[in-house]
């Protein structure tokens, strides 16, 4: 067994009685009533879900396991010349809360290197795929086809539920191992005519990464940065929230996390990395070769309001600052590509879009998210086809998912079955007042 695996255990060991005495003696504590809008508006705000791995503040943003995104960063494991911690090292934190030290976290990336084989059908399904399949239907196919691997569901039937987390824990390190591989995959596959590059698992996750998707360093640090910002983001998000429900079901983290990943798939969620790039691009071929001027900007923004859509990258269900992720990438970019054109444009929509935002004055949050910025730092490396942004979000956020529902199974978290109403009974409730 892993040092990670026997201190999992340890820590849910500790952390059961918590969750029991809460249960059986507080269980009729009122934390929240809900209101009609929250009711059709999406659930938002109702505090209904429990996760101890992240928590997300309106105005700081994400704490994972009580770190800011720089504290994290900073107390981690580095490899030498590296600037940004192994995601090895992030996964044994999320996990336990704890840091790794060094050894621990080349521990689990020994632990890894076992398990990154690939089945050789994942490949034939993806080949078998339309060519012109989206990258994220070509990651979620091949999360599905691996479901027979699945050590959870093989055991199930012998299992007693308080020994669930130890099979899902061994899936959700199976399923995070391959991942880079199959990601560069469907990346080399799609784009670079098929030419794949085998995996060289004497790297690290983010450095064999990068080396498969043959995109020189410093992308290596990229890789790490990238999944570690985009891993987790508390229970609600909605690819959180689908992993977190249909493996609350007792499917195993292949259909949990396939599922996630479509969630993930959507324009108001992971997909809008994409969506930014391409707002981008477009803005830019209006341009026809002409410098972007702050009213340009600001005309084009008013033009994609007018039209009814929204300002991809900006806004969020919960923030109301500008996201910490995104600030992190930009202080990437400030120190490695200050003088990109597409990183000085995307800080004139910066300057702009709040602006537009807030006299329009329907979101609730005028400031940048995660995915404003995150495409330029991909396109600076010559990852130019945005369509796969998407996947690289998949990856990094299997580290906070996979975490997440391993936990709900050393918790016994139950199946998720919240209560519906239909609209006669909402107006009866209006009536009353
Ligand atoms: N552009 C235009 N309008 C926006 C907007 C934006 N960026 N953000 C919110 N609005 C609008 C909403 O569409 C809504 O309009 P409606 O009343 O006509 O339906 C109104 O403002 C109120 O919305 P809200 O309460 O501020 O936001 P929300 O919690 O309903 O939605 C989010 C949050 C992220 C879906 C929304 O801000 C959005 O669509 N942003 C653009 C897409 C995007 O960047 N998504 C990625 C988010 C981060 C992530 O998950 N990766």
């Amino acid at each position: 067994m892993t040092r990670l695996k026997a201190r999992l255990q340890e820590k849910i060991e500790e952390h059961r009685p918590r969750t029991t005495r809460l249960l059986k003696e507080f269980g009729k504590v009122v934390i929240d009533e809900v209101t009609i809008d929250q009711c059709i508006g999406g659930a938002r705000d109702i505090k209904c879900l429990v996760t101890d791995i992240s928590y997300l503040d309106s105005q700081e943003g994400i704490r994972f396991r009580g770190k800011l995104i720089p504290e994290t960063f900073a107390a981690l494991p580095k490899l030498p010349g590296a600037e940004y911690p192994t995601v090895e090292s992030f996964w044994y934190f999320l996990l336990t809360g704890e840091i790794p030290t060094a050894e621990e976290a080349e521990e689990i990336h020994q632990d890894f290197k076992a398990r990154a084989k690939v089945p050789a059908y994942v490949f034939d399904v993806l080949r078998a795929l339309p060519k012109d399949s989206h990258p994220m239907v070509m990651l979620s196919t091949a999360v599905l086809a691996m479901q027979k691997e699945s050590k959870f569901n093989k055991a199930y039937h012998s299992l007693k539920k308080n020994d669930y987390w130890d099979t899902t824990y061994e899936d959700a390190c199976d399923l995070l191992a391959k991942l880079p591989e199959i990601a560069a995959f469907i990346y080399r596959y799609k784009y670079k005519n098929g030419d794949i590059i085998p995996g060289n698992y004497e790297l690290d996750m983010g450095a064999n990464f990068a080396h498969m998707m043959g995109i020189a360093k410093p992308y290596d640090d990229v890789a790490r940065m990238y999944f570690i910002l985009h891993s987790d983001h508390e229970s609600g998000n909605v690819s959180a929230h689908t992993t977190h429900l249909v493996a609350s079901a007792l499917s195993d983290a292949y259909y949990a996390f396939s599922a996630g990943l479509n969630g993930l798939a959507g324009p108001l969620h992971g997909l809008a990395n994409q969506e930014v790039l391409q707002w981008i691009m477009e803005f830019q071929t209006k341009m026809n070769g002409a410098e972007p001027t702050e009213e340009n900007v600001k005309a084009a923004l008013w033009d994609t309001l007018n039209s009814g859509h929204v300002i991809p990258g900006y806004g969020h269900a919960v923030l109301r600052k500008t996201d910490p992720r995104y600030t992190a990438q930009m202080e990437f970019c400030q120190k490695h590509l200050p003088n990109d054109p597409l990183f000085k444009l995307v800080n004139m929509i910066y300057h702009v879009a709040p602006g537009v935002l807030t006299e329009q004055g329907k979101t609730k949050n005028p400031w940048p998210n995660v995915d404003a910025q995150s495409g330029v730092i991909q396109w600076y490396y010559g990852l130019t086809e945005y369509d796969f942004y998407t996947v690289l979000f998949g990856v990094g956020r299997a580290i906070g998912v996979l975490a997440n529902i391993t936990w709900d199974r050393a918790l016994g978290y139950a199946l998720e079955r919240p209560k519906s109403v239909t609209t006669a009974m909402l107006e009866d409730w209006a009536a009353k007042g």
